[in-house]
């Protein structure tokens, strides 16, 4: 089955925030943004902006009737700047205008009188001086400092990852529409549905209920609109409130790329010991989290990286110690694998400073620490049907790991000016929002009286084909063709109180949820064709739209047999909540069991290093991957390609450079570079699992979304493999990503790298 949004995403007729009909009278919103990163907002001066051809009206702090605040963890950033500026690009003031281009005209015009202070940029020196989101947290198993002495080798080191911009294809952006009695429609590009009608309902002072939002489907987002959607529609919503007319604010890419946060970049000092035997026996690592001028998501971004922190191995005794870090750059957020990426970075990377000290290959010391089935996690909970393992033993061989690595060992003897490299990189990951309280969805199903269905639940599609996912399990569960079935926009009249679709979770989250509404449905219907046919109701099966009692078809069509239940007056309607059993944790003891389940896997990449001009390619990212029983195998290897792809781009191209006063330098994709077509690996095959089983999610199938981002970390280590080929007299470094800049100075410059 196809992902039912690919005809309209390739005739270009899918229609997204920017394409929705504009309604007469509607205006349009420009944020002015903080020329600063840090400074006393000493005045604004509207005048000239005010004059300017077209434009209505400027809101600042001033003009907000509830409350100026969207923050959704902690109450720390305020919808437009009030008393202080905090980063460069946060919005001032909303020029509100009747076209876009008088709008952003006026914008320029606006004079922001800032009295400058410090800004602070890097995380170490931000929590050097206690400049903290939240307190630090630890998560501690057995010792560490008793297990020292007992370790063949100790080494530290450090380890840095940068930042990450989504890029998603489709900008930031909202259409909010006044209605009568005191109502707002909210059309938004958002994950969040109802964050952004609870940021609304704050910013405007009203009750939630006044605030339908409405999300058609989004041209990507990544964790880019988990939360930070929020300001945009808010401030869409202020303006049409304001003025009783729509309002319209999409960002343009630049804005987009400079006033909206990006992935947390971090920095990590780790500790490892090992055991002769290659076990490790202990491991402490502190994490630094730059997270921006206000918490946005970065407290649960931490907790994944916390948890995260062991990758897939199990470690008998652990320290793990992270900070939240307020500096003065744009809140980082959400971004796939939130926060695990992260941590799983210093994991490898201590492992590779391990094998360097040990004199062996890392896939010796993965291979000797993969997590087994009941092996504790540092946060308490014990790992359940592991795959590790197997997906670790399954893609050396099924991809020929030996040979290829005596082929990489002969061409690097015969090559002296290209070197390859080779890496594994097995992954473990939580699935489950961290914070348990997430992890629910509701789901509505209607059956009309023609016998079609209609599903709503608080997933938003985004590309990943969740909605494809959620039709198939209703389809299924009712036996309807899937031609019969279809899927609503999500919309928080008809699901309320929505979960972000976020942390891989949408699909087993609202797909359960839709699987029990449906089968509420089923059984109604049951019943009634159980009188009909004079049969029990249990041996009535519905399938190809057709009624199958005792196994045999019946003169009774799946319409008919719902036109027999509207007219005995029976609901055929029915909504369900769905949430995850068995989950919690104790902040308090850090110990609980955050998860549902893990999902496992293992890449194995092959690079090849130019080593003259400090390029390379990524040849080859092979990965066997544990999918569970896929519900769509199509849908679920895309992901699985796309996230490879986007970790790839994450560990060696993507670099965000900001100058000293905090201005974003990589701006634009002439600067930014990301993967195109040419950076995706020669060969990029993702072979799941064969009889892979779930017994913890929808329909036994396991969540894709994240995970298969984490193979992208292989390719940093195999380039590092290349790079010590060449010279094997300089240390490995733990700076991502590995720039083509960095690759040269590594194996040229007489100082060695920058890190
Ligand atoms: N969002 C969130 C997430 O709020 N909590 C999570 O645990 C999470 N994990 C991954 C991606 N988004
Ligand atoms: Mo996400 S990083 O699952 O919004």
């Amino acid at each position: 089955m196809k992902n039912f949004d690919t005809p309209g995403h390739t005739r270009g007729s899918s229609p997204f925030i920017d394409d929705l009909p504009e309604l007469p009278g509607t205006l349009h919103g420009v944020a002015v943004p903080s020329p600063v990163a840090h400074g006393i907002l000493r005045d604004l001066d509207l005048s000239a902006a005010l004059v300017t051809d077209g434009v209505v009206r400027v809101l600042t702090a001033g003009n907000v009737p509830g409350e100026n605040q969207i923050g959704g963890i902690i109450p720390d950033e305020p919808l437009l700047a009030e008393g202080e500026v905090h980063f460069v690009g946060q919005p001032v003031a909303l020029v509100v205008a009747d076209s876009p281009l008088a709008a952003r005209r006026a914008a320029k015009k606006v004079r922001v009188d800032v009295e400058e202070l410090p800004p602070l940029f890097d995380p170490r020196e931000a929590a050097a001086r206690g400049m903290f989101i939240a307190p630090p947290r630890r998560l501690v198993l057995g010792d560490p400092d008793l297990a020292w002495p007992g370790c063949e080798v100790v080494v530290e080191g450090r380890a840095d990852t940068g930042g990450q911009e989504h890029l998603y294809l489709e900008m930031q952006g909202a259409v909010a529409v006044p209605e009568a009695r005191g109502r707002m429609v909210v059309h938004s590009s958002t994950q969040a549905p109802t964050a952004v009608q609870r940021a609304v309902a704050g910013v405007l002072g009203w009750a939630m209920n006044r605030v339908e939002v409405n999300v058609p489907r989004l041209g990507g987002a990544f964790g880019g609109k988990e939360d930070q959607a929020n300001a945009w529609a808010a401030l869409a919503a202020l303006a049409a409130a304001e003025l009783d007319r729509p309002v319209k604010v999409v960002l343009q890419r630049h804005e987009d790329l400079r006033m909206t946060g990006k992935r947390h970049p971090y920095s990590a000092d780790f500790k490892i010991g090992l055991s002769r035997d290659l076990r490790i026996q202990a491991y402490e690592v502190t994490l630094y989290q730059n997270s921006g001028a206000a918490a946005d998501l970065s407290t649960a971004v931490l907790e994944r990286s916390l948890f995260h922190a062991t990758n897939s191995y199990y470690i008998p005794h652990v320290r793990v110690t992270g900070m939240c870090c307020r500096t003065h750059l744009p809140p980082f957020t959400a971004f796939r694998g939130f926060g695990g990426p992260q941590a799983m970075f210093v994991m490898e990377a201590a492992i590779a400073r391990a094998a360097e000290a040990l004199g062996v290959p890392a896939w010796r010391i993965q291979d000797r620490n993969l997590l087994r089935d009941q092996d504790e996690l540092p946060c308490g909970m014990r790992v359940h049907q592991s795959q590790a393992r197997r997906s670790f033993d399954e893609v050396r061989e099924r991809f020929n790991f030996e040979g290829v690595r005596s082929d990489i060992d002969r061409f690097n003897a015969e090559h002296r000016r290209q070197k390859q490299g080779l890496s594994l990189m097995p992954v473990c990951f939580g699935i489950s929002f961290t914070n348990t309280m997430l992890n629910q969805a509701g789901a509505l199903v209607h059956v009309y009286t023609d016998g079609s269905a209609s599903v709503s639940t608080g997933a938003v599609e985004m590309g990943q084909g969740v909605n494809t996912k959620i039709l198939r399990i209703v389809a299924r569960t009712l036996g309807l063709d899937e031609g019969c079935v279809h899927m609503e926009h999500t919309n928080t009249t008809r699901v309320a109180n929505t979960s972000p679709t976020a942390a891989s979770s949408g699909a087993d989250l609202n797909g359960m949820a839709a699987l029990l509404a449906a089968q509420t449905l089923r059984e109604r219907l049951q019943a009634v064709a159980g009188e009909l046919l004079g049969v029990s109701a249990a041996s009535v099966e519905m399938c190809h739209g057709q009624v199958l009692a005792e196994g045999a078809s019946r003169e009774l069509s799946w319409a008919g047999l719902v036109e027999t239940a509207y007219q005995r007056r029976i609901n055929l309607s029915a909504q369900a909540l769905y949430a995850t059993p068995h989950l919690q944790y104790d902040k308090q003891q850090e110990k609980g069991t955050p998860f549902a389940y893990h999902v496992f896997g293992t890449a194995m990449t092959r690079v090849t290093v130019d080593c003259l001009r400090g390029t390379y390619t990524v040849d080859a990212v092979q990965a066997v991957h544990d999918a569970g029983r896929s519900l769509d195998p199509l849908i679920d290897r895309g992901q699985a390609e796309g996230g490879i792809v986007q970790g790839i781009g994450w560990m060696t191209m993507e670099d965000l450079v900001y100058d000293a006063a905090g201005h974003l330098r990589s701006n634009a994709l002439s600067t930014y570079k990301v993967p195109d077509l040419h950076a995706v690996p020669g060969m990029l095959e993702v072979a799941f699992l064969e009889d892979a089983d779930n017994p913890r999610a929808v329909m036994r199938s396991k969540a894709i979304g994240e995970p298969p981002f984490m193979y992208g970390i292989g390719t940093y280590f195999a380039l590092l493999q290349a790079l010590q080929a060449f010279r094997p007299d300089r240390p490995a470094f733990f700076e991502a990503p590995m720039t083509p800049e960095r690759v040269f100075r590594f194996l040229h410059d007489p100082s060695g790298t920058d890190g």
